[in-house]
C-alpha cells in the first residue's frame, strides 16, 4: 500500500466493498488485459456477494480481452440514477484516464498500481510495487471471504500474464505474485489456454504490420535508444494496428544493447500516441509525464498532439538526454 491510500489496509477495502450493494466498475481508457482481468474478477466476485454489478466501458471490448468479458459482460450505456451507484475505478489513477462519460460522476473508490495519482477518488488503495491491478484484486479474496472459482481465477491470472510481459518476468514478480499464480492454477486457471486466448489471437493483418515496423526500426544513440512508427497510412493499409502496437512493445527490449525502447502510434484523431519501455536502468515514466503521460518505471505512456514527424524528433531527444544523463 502506498502512502497515496486513504484505507487503512484490504480488510478495510473489503468492509467498504461490503457495505454496499451497487457497483459501477471502470476500467481505464484504451483497456487492456490486466484492466479487463481485475475488473471483470472483481465483478464476479462482487456478485458472489450478492451484490448488483455493471462493468463500464464506452468502448468496444479489444480482440485480446473478449474472453474475460465472456465471463462478465460490459456494458456499454451507463445506467440512470447516478448517485445510487458506487464507482469503483480500476488499473489507473488519472481522471483522465477514466472513461469519458463517467469523469462528471464521483469515483467512489480506486484500486490501482500505478505511480501516478489524481486523488480524486473517496478511497483509494494503490499498491505501486504490485505487477498488476489484478494481484490487488486478488488479495481481496480472502478479506472478502468469496470461493475463487475458475472464471474469477482465470481473470485474475489472465491480468497478472499480460502486466508481467507475459511471462511473470517483471522486477515486481515476487514470491506473493508465483504464490498467488499456484493458488489461481490450483482454483482451475489454466495457463495454456488462457496464453492461447491472450496471445495466440493476433490477425494476420496486424502481424505483418508488426513486420512492417521492424522493417523500420531506428535508432540513435548508438542503438541505446531504439523506436519505430506506425502511421495511419500503415495502418489502414494493412487493416490492423492495437496488437501490432502490443506486439512491438513487448519485443523491441529483447534487442541487445537497447536502453529505451519507443513506439509511435498514430491515432485516429491524428495525435500520436507513445509506448516507453526501459530495460531497467533509465525510468521512463518521468520521461512520458513531460508528455503528458504516466505509468510505471519500466513502462510508461504518453500522448502528442503534433505531427508524427515532429513527436519523433521531440522524443527521442529527450530519450538521449536521459541516456546521456548521469544515473542518481
Ligand atoms: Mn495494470
Amino acid at each position: 500500500m502506498d502512502a497515496v491510500s486513504t484505507v487503512r489496509d484490504l480488510a478495510h477495502v473489503a468492509e467498504l466493498l461490503k457495505a454496499h450493494d451497487r457497483y459501477l466498475i471502470v476500467p481505464h481508457v484504451a483497456p487492456d488485459p490486466d484492466a479487463y482481468g481485475s475488473t471483470c474478477a472483481l465483478a464476479l466476485m462482487l456478485r458472489q456477494l450478492g451484490k448488483t454489478v455493471m462493468l463500464y466501458s464506452d468502448e468496444p471490448v479489444p480482440v485480446t480481452c473478449v474472453f474475460l468479458t465472456e465471463w462478465f459482460p460490459v456494458v456499454h450505456e451507463l445506467p440512470p440514477d447516478q448517485e445510487t451507484w458506487k464507482l469503483i475505478f480500476v488499473d489507473g489513477g488519472e481522471l483522465t484516464r477514466e472513461p469519458g462519460p463517467v469523469r462528471t460522476w464521483r469515483t467512489w473508490m480506486n484500486l490501482d498500481h500505478h505511480l501516478d495519482n489524481g486523488r480524486f477518488a473517496e478511497w483509494i488503495y494503490v499498491d505501486t510495487r504490485a505487477a498488476a491491478s489484478a494481484l490487488v484484486i486478488a488479495r481481496l479474496i480472502d478479506p472478502l471471504g468469496i470461493t475463487l472459482d475458475e472464471p474469477i481465477a482465470s481473470c485474475l491470472f489472465t491480468g497478472i500474464l499480460f502486466d508481467t510481459r507475459n511471462a511473470f518476468i517483471t522486477d515486481k514478480c515476487d514470491q506473493e505474485l508465483f504464490e498467488t499464480i499456484g493458488r489461481l492454477v490450483g482454483a482451475g486457471a489454466r495457463p495454456d489456454h488462457l496464453n492461447r486466448q491472450l496471445n495466440e489471437q493476433m490477425t494476420m493483418a496486424d502481424f505483418k504490420l508488426y513486420g512492417e515496423a521492424l522493417a523500420g526500426l531506428s535508432t540513435a544513440m548508438d542503438g541505446k535508444v531504439v523506436y519505430t512508427t506506425l502511421t495511419r497510412a500503415m495502418m489502414d493499409a494493412a487493416g490492423g494496428g492495437d496488437q501490432a502496437m502490443e506486439m512491438l512493445t513487448l519485443n523491441l527490449p529483447k534487442i541487445a544493447g537497447g536502453e529505451i525502447f519507443i513506439l509511435f502510434k498514430e491515432a485516429s484523431d491524428g495525435s500520436v500516441k507513445v509506448s516507453l519501455r526501459s530495460k531497467g536502468r533509465l525510468a521512463v515514466n518521468e520521461l512520458a509525464k513531460r508528455f503528458n503521460g504516466g505509468g510505471h518505471k519500466f513502462a510508461a505512456g504518453a500522448r502528442f498532439t503534433v505531427p508524427m514527424a515532429e513527436a519523433v524528433k521531440t522524443l527521442v531527444a529527450a530519450c538521449e538526454e536521459v541516456v546521456a544523463a548521469p544515473q542518481p
